[in-house]
């Protein structure tokens, strides 16, 4: 049974990743036993009409016009930060100063130098006992969470390659509307950051390694966009004629990169040389609607996961007969991560669960007093690495013209 001791928690934003915290909020205590009890005390949002539409549909029990009065106020225990990107250096620190617990949406910041600052107040906090989390939710997919299972039970030997691409396709059509997506002092970057930071976080976790070096490429294909009124969506298609205005679009349409992960070392033993990686991350993959993959390949076996399949973790064991081939594994078994406190086995799990299983494994660290993961430092190397990305590609000197 959950506890009755109450978890009072005070969202910002209440758009996608608004709905899916919501959703996440009310139903975790329902399906897991949690030391505490999540209450959805109060959602802010600058548009009174809207945050108070959004509290009643979502399930909120008073609303905020100023994510500022959520800090003051004392009846709030936890900030969940579920805004564009520009916004989350001055939420977090302001609530962490506050002693009051964080869950940040990812990628953490806009830059490095803001998730430094996050990290550090995020590090002086725990001292406190104030928790931190970044909402890499991909990491609570059952079938990624089995992945990472398996490489740490060395069913994969050593890492030599990851291969991971993040595909959608809703910006393929030239007059897809602006968002706040496409403007960089909103967003960051383009799909780098938005669809980019969970590849290469989901790929550090699920080896244990992290990205040491990149070599870049960033592409906008289309440089400006219709205005369309107030879609601040994914690019919802309104009926929009040709004298529409357009603007200019200030992020990467597709990122490309190469990676090298640091040295896998053994107990002891010398270091083996470190893995390779190849990244993409795109909305132009016409077809792709959510295609987040992740491909491992090491000494002794690989893994591969499609999220447009999530419910499978294919796994080739490098022991079994060659002609053995890779084995899809239905992630659904009562003794796979998270997966025993829904439904019977075989039923399939969506990507509302993983929002859920982020819920449960914050509130039970929050319960048990220790920081949970992904922590704020976690996500400063996803964003030394966004940064690495940039970096790479504004500067061309690798580029070798055939
Ligand atoms: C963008 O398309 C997006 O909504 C991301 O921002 C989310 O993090 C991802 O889970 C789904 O796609």
């Amino acid at each position: 049974m959950t506890s009755e001791k109450p978890l009072r928690v005070g969202m910002v934003g209440y758009a996608f990743m608004g709905a899916a915290h919501s959703h996440a909020w009310r139903t975790a205590p329902r399906f897991f036993d949690l030391p505490l009890q999540p209450q959805l005390a109060a959602v802010a949002g600058r548009n009174a009409d809207g945050v108070r539409a959004a509290a009643d549909k979502l399930g909120w029990e008073s609303v905020e016009t100023d994510w500022r009065r959520l800090i003051e106020r004392d009846d709030i225990d936890l900030i969940d930060i579920c805004t564009p990107g520009d916004t989350h250096a001055e939420i977090a620190v302001a609530a962490l100063e506050a002693r009051k617990h964080v869950l940040c949406e990812k990628p953490l910041a806009n830059s490095v130098e803001e998730a430094e600052r996050m990290t550090l107040a995020a590090e002086s906090a725990a001292k406190q006992g104030v928790a931190s989390m970044c909402g890499f939710s991909y990491r609570r997919t059952p079938a990624l969470a089995l992945a990472k299972r398996f490489v740490e039970q060395g069913r994969l030997g050593e890492i030599r390659h990851v291969r991971a691409q993040y595909l959608q396709d809703w910006l393929s059509d030239e007059n897809a509307p602006m968002t706040w997506r496409l403007d960089k002092s909103k967003s960051g970057s383009g799909s780098l950051g938005d669809i980019g930071a969970h590849s290469i976080d989901a790929a550090q976790w699920v080896t244990g390694l992290n990205i040491t070096g990149v070599s870049a490429l960033l592409e906008t294909f289309v440089p400006e966009r219709p205005l369309a009124g107030d879609l601040v969506g994914l690019g919802g298609h309104g009926d929009l004629s040709s004298d529409t205005p357009r603007g200019s679009v200030t992020v990467d349409d597709a990122a490309i990169f190469s990676a090298r992960f640091e040295d896998t070392k053994f107990d002891g033993g010398a270091a083996s040389a470190g893995a390779v990686g190849v990244f993409e991350a795109t909305r132009y993959a016409l077809g792709r609607k959510n295609a987040m993959r992740l491909e491992v390949n090491g000494s002794k076996g690989s893994l591969a996961f499609d999220f447009e399949d999530m419910n499978v973790l294919s796994f080739y064991d490098a022991a079994e007969s060659p002609d053995a081939g890779f084995r899809k594994i239905y992630v659904t078994e009562p003794e796979h991560p998270y997966v025993g406190n829904w439904w019977p086995t075989g039923h399939g799990l969506g990507y509302e669960h993983g929002f859920t299983h982020q819920v449960v494994d914050l509130v039970t660290a929050i319960g048990e007093g220790r920081q949970p993961e992904p922590s704020f430092a976690d996500a400063l190397q996803v964003q030394r690495v966004l940064a690495a990305v940039e970096s790479s590609a504004a500067n061309s000197s690798h580029w070798q013209k055939v």
